[in-house]
């Protein structure tokens, strides 16, 4: 053990047994919650290193505090590249987090009232895109599209409510949408009314850089913005892609709009992040995440499970679990966590049921891909969480499947935790 691992363990013994504790929960079961990930050992280094004790509000060359010279180096290696590997004119990599950094976006182009044209929370949207419940759904007035059968989008219906009530922006993004986007037809309904075209790509941001998942960008967006956390497997935080022209209101929208002192360790994880992402190793990843994916939901079909919009063109997919198995999904999620399978409940399409008792169950690979599992290991999960699925109460059941789940985990080391 290290010393400062050794000095938290003396100092604070039982914040110590809580981070091993998650770190034996990280190694021995497998994540599934697709926007998770394991981020790097060097990312890790970045985030623990002194730049966590630095303030920086401002940007590089324009601070309102001293002794800036590493930290403005940083989050300038940190946006070139971004910007390189998003094919991108600017980048802020400020943000916290997503909300903020979509919050920061919204008030760079709008006035509050301003309208938003937005994917519904229940087809596959976030919460930033306008849920009533969220603070930017009280601040603009978010109009909002659902997917037709089959979860593909209707560029019709969207063009003419884009018609009727005239948006600022047409924004494609979602949180739990398994298909990809036509981001051209998005870019024609905005054009047609005269609208920002502006991309939340939090969830495939590191397929879209790895260049195995479409890029808003070739569409002419205007506005990109990304987690850097989920498929791009880096520190938690935000990022906001955007032409040139826009670069000036979006940097003043984060600093001094929104946020104070940027987190500068995390500026640097994301700089090392968007290093790696460039590198052929990370697409052989991104590529391995969609074909675990398409395995997964394969098996899951050929078990007769249903999946919202019949299967997966991304990292993720959802269980109908109410018509699959007749359990709703905090149930399903409950069986899946008592097997060793991370992954959380879901609203599906128009659910009935309410968020904290919702119909689906929501899966993804980009964990289980970074510790090196692949299609056979797909399959073999696949298969455990439809005996679970179907019997949730058996509990020798669930205890044989948690061991042969622990038991296939430990073929695959977690990144960054150094003992099993
Ligand atoms: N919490 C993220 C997700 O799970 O999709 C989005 O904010």
């Amino acid at each position: 053990m290290d010393a400062d691992r050794q000095a938290l363990r003396t100092y604070d013994p039982d914040i110590f047994a809580e981070i091993a504790g998650e770190e034996t929960r990280q190694v021995d079961g497998v994540e599934m919650i697709p926007s998770e990930n394991y981020t790097y050992p060097e990312v890790l280094a970045a985030l623990g290193s002194v730049l966590t004790n630095k303030y920086s509000e401002g940007y590089p060359g324009r601070r309102y505090y001293g002794g800036q010279e590493h930290t403005d180096a940083v989050e300038r290696l940190a946006r070139e590249r971004a910007c390189r590997l998003f094919g991108a004119e600017h980048a802020n990599v400020q943000p916290l987090s997503g909300s903020p950094m979509n919050q920061a976006a919204y008030f760079a182009v709008m006035q509050p009232g301003d309208t938003v044209l937005a994917m519904d929370l229940s087809h596959g949207g976030h919460l930033t895109h306008g849920a009533p419940v969220s603070h930017m759904g009280k601040v603009f007035n978010f109009v909002r599209y659902k997917t037709a059968q089959g979860g593909a989008i209707d560029f019709d219906h969207v063009m003419k409510l884009a018609k009727q009530v005239r948006p600022k922006v047409v924004l494609a993004g979602y949180s739990s949408y398994p298909r990809d986007y036509d981001y051209t037809g998005f870019r024609k309904v905005a054009d047609e009314v005269g609208a920002l075209a502006m991309a939340d790509i939090a969830h495939i941001g590191g397929l879209v850089a790895a260049g195995v998942m479409r890029n808003p960008f070739d569409a002419g967006f205007d506005i990109v913005t990304t987690t850097t956390h989920k498929t791009l497997r880096g520190p938690r935080g935000g990022l906001i892609l955007c032409r040139k022209d826009l670069a000036k209101a979006i940097d003043a929208s984060v600093f001094p709009g929104l946020q104070g002192g940027p987190h500068m360790n995390n500026v640097a994880g994301a700089a090392i992040t968007f290093r790696k992402a460039a590198e052929p190793e990370f697409r052989a990843y991104a590529e391995q995440v969609l074909a675990n994916a398409k395995a997964l939901a394969a098996t899951l079909l050929d078990e007769g499970v249903s999946l919202v919009t019949g299967g997966t063109d991304n990292h993720m997919m959802v269980i109908d679990a109410v018509a699959s198995f007749g359990i709703d999904g905090r149930a399903a999620e409950e069986a899946l966590d008592r097997i060793g399978i991370a992954t959380n409940k879901q609203v599906i399409p128009d659910d009935p049921r309410p968020p904290l008792r919702p119909s689906g169950v929501r899966l993804g690979t980009p964990a289980c891909t970074t510790r090196g599992m692949g299609e056979g290991e797909m399959r073999r999960l696949g298969g455990w969480m439809a005996q679970a699925l179907r019997a949730p109460q058996d509990t020798a059941l669930a205890e044989r499947l948690r061991g042969e789940v622990r038991a296939l985990c430990r073929g695959f080391p977690v990144p960054g935790v150094a003992h099993a």
